[in-house]
């Protein structure tokens, strides 16, 4: 293979490889053949996918885990358009992945010729949904591009990178040979000054509340000493989940969906928000966060300090090293607040738990059952159900990095193909797939991938024979139940059809069972959980 002549797409693919990126996820077509050129040549991983969403949330499961992008190949036109909505949801979720697309020849290009797979701009198309978004004419371009987007990886919040080259230039031969481009890495540093405005409105604080993010996701050693000295509280966002143990009396966990844990956020004196947005999708209720206090904000994206949500004190940092430069002015005689003054967070928890209706213990049932089936390290995936949203609250985790959500732009399908991404980075890590029925639907021909690569993955579908929560949106609203309930297949005979195993375990005990026996099979196995067997 390595007569293989040097054509921009080969070139392409070995500046990839030497550059850190072992795995491609794809379908290929006649338009980007070049780069499967590459791929032989390189011996990069290749991962043929079953649709080019797949291969974006595959992408999006493997830098999840593993905090390393993974490439996705798609063709010209359908291939891009199919994987927009991955891309969006992993620059919402602010997760790396370097999307490599071909272009119809490049004299076609914007002249609406009605060529093979034309649109009128598919960088601007792309443009949209990751954080840079670039068209090579040349390959020092590629190599250009591709410069910077792998320095955007170690730099920064994290989004997906988009790469595009005509196929008439992929196939060009270049002089060019893989270089491995110059490390860039750091973070700002705040300054003393800031840092001690910080402290002084936190030593001044009664009821001092702390909300973490994913961003904070490294530095869950020092959200603990912060939220012991101040006596505070601790919220996260479900990005930030199991931040701190379960049980620790700070953690009132990724509760900011419940009107208990808003209030508290409206009642604090100083809010401390560290890497995270604040976003809609973590409290649900209404498009803002009630607060009445001050307002401290660390972020690694500067643009988030004066948004909606503009910052009283704004540290411009990466968490761990504003912390510790907090952590560092901080000390002073520690002494009681709130916390000890209203219980521990326990308490507070109680409370929320107290409220569930019927369908939320129905569901808690099925997620106790897959905890006890898994060991507290699991990467569980989750997709947007009913039983996932009670789960990115209730579902114990006591390590960050260990329940994955599509949160921010709340896409269905995207549990079983991130999960299958997940296990191709971390083969030994144990990895789940939670969907619901209607969800599982939307990528459920990731069998056949998960089939092909033996993958030891339990795939849960919690079956409730409809698309739940819109039809108790719907009831709730007074809206007749309109499109809720479909014709679902037999979901033990499709899996089998794809070559998986499949049961449809009875109830919580069973299910338990059902997984631990899964997850010492090779190859996935669908478990269907029916919601009347959890009541
Ligand atoms: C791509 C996409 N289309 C539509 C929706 C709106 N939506 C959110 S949840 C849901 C119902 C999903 O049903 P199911 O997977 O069975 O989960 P359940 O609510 O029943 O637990 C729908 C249609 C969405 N989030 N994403
Ligand atoms: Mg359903």
């Amino acid at each position: 293979m390595n007569g293989e002549p040097w054509t921009v797409g080969r070139y392409i693919v070995a500046l990839l490889a030497a550059n850190g990126i072992d795995t491609v996820f794809g379908i290929p077509g006649v338009h980007n053949l070049e780069l499967y050129r590459g791929i032989a040549a390189t011996g990069l991983r290749h991962i043929l996918v079953r649709h080019e969403q797949n291969a974006g949330f595959a992408a999006d499961g493997f830098a999840r885990v593993s905090g390393r992008p993974a490439a996705a190949f798609v063709i010209s036109g359908p291939g891009l358009t199919n994987i927009l909505t991955a891309a969006a949801q992993a620059k919402t979720d602010s997760v790396p992945m370097l999307i490599v697309a071909s272009t119809p020849v490049e004299s076609s290009l914007a002249k609406g010729w009605g060529v093979l797979h034309e649109l009128d701009d598919q960088r601007a198309m792309a443009a949209g949904v990751v954080g840079t978004a670039r068209s090579a004419r040349s390959a020092q371009d590629a190599r250009d591009h591709l410069r910077e987007a792998f320095g955007s990886f170690q730099l920064g919040r994290q989004r997906p990178a988009y790469l595009e080259i005509p196929l008439d230039l992929l196939a060009q031969s270049t002089t060019l040979r893989p270089e491995r481009f110059a490390h860039v890495g750091g973070s700002p540093q705040p300054t003393l000054a800031v840092i001690e405005q910080a402290r002084d409105l936190l030593a001044a604080a009664q009821r001092p509340m702390i909300v973490a993010g994913g961003g904070a996701r490294a530095a869950g050693a020092q959200l603990r000493k912060l939220a012991e000295s101040l006596d505070a509280y601790l919220l996260t966002t479900v990005a930030g989940k199991g931040l701190l143990p379960q049980s620790h009396p700070a953690n009132l966990g990724a509760a900011l969906q419940f009107r208990a844990a808003q209030e508290l956020v409206a009642q604090a004196d100083v809010v401390l928000a560290i890497g995270t947005e604040l976003s809609e999708t973590d409290f649900y209720y209404g498009a803002r966060l009630e607060m009445s206090g001050r307002l401290i904000r660390i972020d690694i994206d500067a643009t988030k300090l004066a948004d909606h949500y503009a910052a009283d004190v704004g540290i411009w940092g990466d968490a761990s090293a504003s912390l510790d430069a907090l952590l560092q002015v901080l000390a002073g005689p520690e002494r009681a607040r709130w916390r000890s003054e209203l219980g521990p967070a326990a308490v507070h928890r109680a409370r929320i738990d107290e409220q569930f209706n019927a369908g939320a213990r129905t569901c808690a049932r099925l997620l106790a059952a897959v905890r006890a089936a898994v060991p507290a390290d699991a990467a569980v995936f989750t997709d947007m159900t009913q039983a996932a949203y009670l789960g990115n609250y209730a579902f114990a985790a006591d390590a960050p990095g260990t329940w994955f959500h599509p949160s921010g732009y709340g896409t269905l399908g995207y549990a079983l193909p991130a999960a299958i991404g997940a296990l191709v980075a971390e083969p030994s890590r144990p990895v789940l797939a939670l969907a619901g029925d209607y969800g599982f639907q939307f990528t459920s021909q990731e069998l056949a991938t998960a089939v092909e690569l033996q993958l030891s993955l339990p795939v849960v579908i919690w079956n409730n024979s409809a698309l739940g929560q819109i039809r108790d949106d719907m009831l709730a609203a007074g809206i007749a139940p309109t499109g809720v309930v479909g014709h679902n297949p037999d979901f033990v005979a499709l899996a089998r059809a794809y070559g998986a195993h499949a049961e449809r375990p009875h109830g919580p005990a069973e299910l338990t069972a059902a997984i631990q026996s899964a997850r010492l099979r090779r190859g996935p196995t669908v478990l269907e959980a029916v919601e009347t067997a959890f009541r």
